[in-house]
């Protein structure tokens, strides 16, 4: 992409009304619109990560032999009250009205029209296990929507939902999503931890919630700094080994981690002094072990082996899409800017060309662009008319993780510059160098 040929509104200014960092450089960097409060238009940069994320998201999912579907935004009240939530659920419901006087409300959540969906077309326990899921957009009327698209009222969630013949195949798919979602966060750059949380409308006693550590974070939390050490790393995983996935379940559980909802003072201060945390987190996932709190009153049941009917256990599963790419930045920025980690960056590389309208140094940035969009780097062209120090700073402030700079002083001797923006670090190496060390590392994004 060339930057005169792009739409990237950035803003000198800090906006006022932004409190936290990922929320002024979101609006700072031209991502996100704000059209009410909490309601949000993605312009092309900020649409870019966001799709990234989903993409992760996606391939993780089916990795773990979870299946996509889509459903809509809109759901009949008459679902949810068969399950009792529509009463329920409170003030955060967004309830509308259709030209027919029909009830219908813009989904916070989708377990009831999921369990319609299984209900209308699974009778047999052969069918099991299904896990469906999908990303949507989700409302829920936040009372206090702040701090950009970490709460918003419209928001990208992935809510997927297992359906299981017995409990343990359900903590099976309990598992599996916690796997899962560990490779998820480590994949985008976060080391998110799991907590034990409380249920709150969605229901059950078994649930999860994955904290990024973020002093702006809204969750206070408690946890044994052991937790910090593990990594999946590149272990392979494999989501229809019960034991491999109990162990990692295990491996992530057993150190003393919670947020202030179910925190226990006695068993924080069993933990050793010096590995005692106190801190606070941003939320970017949480999971749920329901049983049959939806399937029984929906009447959603299937026939096993025996010819017996019975409802289907069921958990619940949801990472907040659209709060990564706040949480990521939470995590990952400086004063001048952003730092993208690479598997989720809007554009793998910037060429900033400091001499407009030279011809050598106009061939040298074109034939560097040619060669990185071939080798898949998204290079991003700042070709406008402008001084070096303004393409320096917005560069910075998008924070892609590489910088390309050309001008006719270092070409006279065959070179270019490769500045990395997470460390800051410069290199000189010819143009063709620096086009093979990028290509390098995004050949395996
Ligand atoms: N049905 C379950 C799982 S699919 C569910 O709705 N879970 S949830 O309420 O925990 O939401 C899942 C994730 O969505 C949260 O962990 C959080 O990351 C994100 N989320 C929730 N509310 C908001 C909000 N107002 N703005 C942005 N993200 C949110």
């Amino acid at each position: 992409m060339r930057l005169t040929r792009y739409f990237l509104p950035v803003m000198k200014e800090t906006p006022a009304e932004a409190q936290i960092a990922s929320h002024r450089l979101m609006l700072r960097a031209g991502m996100i619109k704000q059209n009410a409060a909490g309601i949000y238009s993605w312009l092309p940069l900020g649409l870019k990560v966001l799709r990234n994320i989903e993409r992760i998201v996606h391939e993780e999912q089916q990795a773990a032999g979870h299946l996509p579907i889509l459903m809509p935004t809109l759901q009949p009240a008459d679902l949810w009250r068969e399950s009792g939530r529509y009463d329920a659920y409170g003030e955060e419901l967004l309830r509308i009205r259709d030209r027919h006087e029909r009830d219908m409300l813009y989904g916070p959540t989708n377990e009831e029209m999921v369990t319609d969906i299984f209900r209308s077309h699974v009778e047999s326990y052969k069918a099991l296990p299904l896990t469906l899921y999908h990303i949507q957009w989700k409302f829920r009327d936040e009372r206090r929507p702040r701090f950009g698209v970490m709460r918003g009222r419209e928001f990208l969630m992935k809510d997927g939902y297992n359906f299981d013949l017995t409990k343990d195949d359900a903590i099976h798919a309990y598992n599996r999503h916690m796997a899962s979602y560990l490779r998820t966060y480590e994949r985008m750059g976060l080391k998110a931890i799991p907590m034990r949380a409380d249920s709150g409308p969605i229901g059950g006693d078994d649930t999860h919630e994955f904290l990024v550590l973020a002093e702006t974070g809204e969750s206070e939390v408690f946890y044994d700094k052991a937790i910090e050490d593990l990594h999946l790393g590149d272990r392979a995983i494999d989501y229809a080994d019960r034991e491999q996935l109990e162990g990692i379940r295990e491996e992530w559980t057993t150190p003393y981690a919670r947020t202030d909802e179910t925190h226990d003072p006695a068993l924080y201060e069993a933990i050793p002094e010096e590995r005692r945390v106190q801190g606070r987190g941003i939320e970017v996932g949480q999971i749920f072990y329901f049983g049959a709190k939806y399937s029984e009153p929906m009447g959603a049941t299937v026939i096993d082996a025996e010819g017996n009917r019975a409802p289907v256990h069921m958990g619940s599963h949801g990472i907040g899409v659209s709060r990564l790419v706040g949480a990521i930045i939470e995590a990952s920025h400086d004063d001048k800017g952003i730092i993208w980690p690479e598997a989720v960056a809007p554009f793998g590389c910037g060429i900033v060309n400091l001499r407009q309208g030279d011809a050598e140094t106009d061939a040298a940035c074109e034939d560097l662009y040619a060669k990185l969009s071939a080798a898949g780097a998204e290079p991003l062209y700042d070709d406008r008319n402008e001084r070096a120090g303004a393409k320096f700073n917005t560069m910075d402030l998008i924070g892609l993780p590489w910088r390309i700079t050309v001008g006719p002083r270092g070409l006279k001797d065959g070179l270019v510059e490769v500045t990395c923006r997470k460390t800051g670090e410069t290199e000189e190496m010819s143009p063709e160098a620096a086009a093979a060390k990028i290509a390098t590392v995004f050949a395996g994004i």
